[in-house]
């Protein structure tokens, strides 16, 4: 059966909202629920949880990519072309450490954006856990804009960071590098072996998290990166056990489009779980909540409207539906059928 757009557009997001976000998808798709909140009017709370395994430590300090991103995004502060970083952004200090000979030199490290780092860092030196140093940073980019209506949460407050496993062009040797070397050094084009969130298994889930997924009304996964983002969020102990077990449906869009990622890197991690890259291959990976998976239903964008009969033979509830996200009203209307295919 392949389901066509319904009018949507017009579904009220309810009370409490779960997103589980990796960067700039996942970023963008809050954008388009935020405006969906505008244009009911509604009273919803967005809970973000977000993906730290993105996160390194740089010259000391420490780099919350996917936080920073969502938290630049939400509060407008982000560059809109680049989709990470601030906007208005220098790059002196880093340009006076590469001429100390201080790299890496491929890491694009800003000066507006240092200013986030060092405050972290300021304050996780002084004993606070990250999810209460990402509640300070929240209060000048979020709060003043959103009050209650945003939160974000780091999936944990332990370390992890994810590693990829690569046959290293400069030395030839296998190797495992971090994410960020892999993505930004090599731009996801050396043979990759394996995908590891290091730290992940003896984390534990961050403060609220749990709560925000048995609790939610709805439990979103937005077009994130299912290996390195979502994924990773998956690999925190409790997290899993938490969307089998919620009440609330869990409804994900397809961040794979015409058998390809939309950005980033997803086609090459994906292949390295042998996952089949295609809005149905991430859909059956995820798996049914019914067959112990953690999806009651998915949205594949219409140039795979073939595909939505092989999702729901899965046990997921499927629809085909215009997924690019051109701008928040668009966005906002992908949000909208996310929650009209979770039944609300
Ligand atoms: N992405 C790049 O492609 N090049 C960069 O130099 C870069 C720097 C960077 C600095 C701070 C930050 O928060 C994000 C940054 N990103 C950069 C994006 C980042 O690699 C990705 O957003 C996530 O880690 C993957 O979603």
């Amino acid at each position: 059966m392949t389901s066509t757009p319904s009018a949507a557009s017009t579904a009220t997001p309810p009370a409490r909202v779960t997103v589980l976000s990796g960067g700039v998808g996942g970023a963008r798709f809050l954008q388009g629920v935020r405006r969906l909140v505008e244009r009911t009017g509604s009273s919803t709370e967005i809970t973000v949880v977000a993906n730290t395994g993105d996160d390194l430590w740089l010259h000391g300090l420490k780099v919350c990519p996917d936080l920073d991103t969502v938290m630049y995004t939400l509060g407008d502060g982000i560059d809109p072309e680049r989709g990470w970083g601030r906007t208005d952004e220098t790059w002196h200090a880093k340009d006076e450490l590469a001429a100390y000979g201080v790299g890496p030199t491929w890491f694009g490290l800003g000066d507006r954006d240092l200013a986030t780092h060092l405050v972290r860092t300021q304050m996780l030196d002084a004993g606070y856990p990250l999810s209460a140093v990402t509640e300070a940073l929240c209060k000048r980019w979020l709060a003043p804009k959103f009050g209650d209506g945003v939160r974000l949460l780091p999936m944990s407050d332990d370390r992890i960071e994810t590693h990829v496993v690569i046959d290293d062009p400069d030395s030839g040797e296998r190797k495992a590098v971090h994410f960020q070397e892999y993505w930004i050094r090599h731009r996801a084009s050396v043979p990759a072996y394996s995908v590891v969130p290091i730290g992940a298994d003896a984390a534990k889930p961050g403060p609220g998290v749990v709560e925000a997924i048995t609790d939610a009304d709805v439990v979103i996964l937005p077009p994130s990166n299912p290996v390195v983002s979502v994924g990773t969020i998956l690999a925190v102990p409790g997290v899993r056990d938490a969307l089998t077990s919620t009440a609330a449906p869990v409804v994900g869009v397809s961040g794979i489009v015409g058998g390809d990622h939309v950005r980033g890197m997803a086609r090459q991690l994906l292949g390295i779980l042998d996952v089949e890259v295609s809005a149905a291959g991430v859909a059956e990976h995820y798996g049914a909540r019914a067959q112990e998976g953690i999806l009651d239903g998915w949205l594949v964008d219409t140039v795979d409207a073939g595909l939505v009969e092989r999702v729901e033979a899965a046990g997921i509830r499927c629809r085909a539906v215009p997924l690019m996200m051109t701008d928040h009203d668009a966005t906002a209307d992908m949000a909208a059928e996310a929650l009209s295919l979770a039944g609300l």
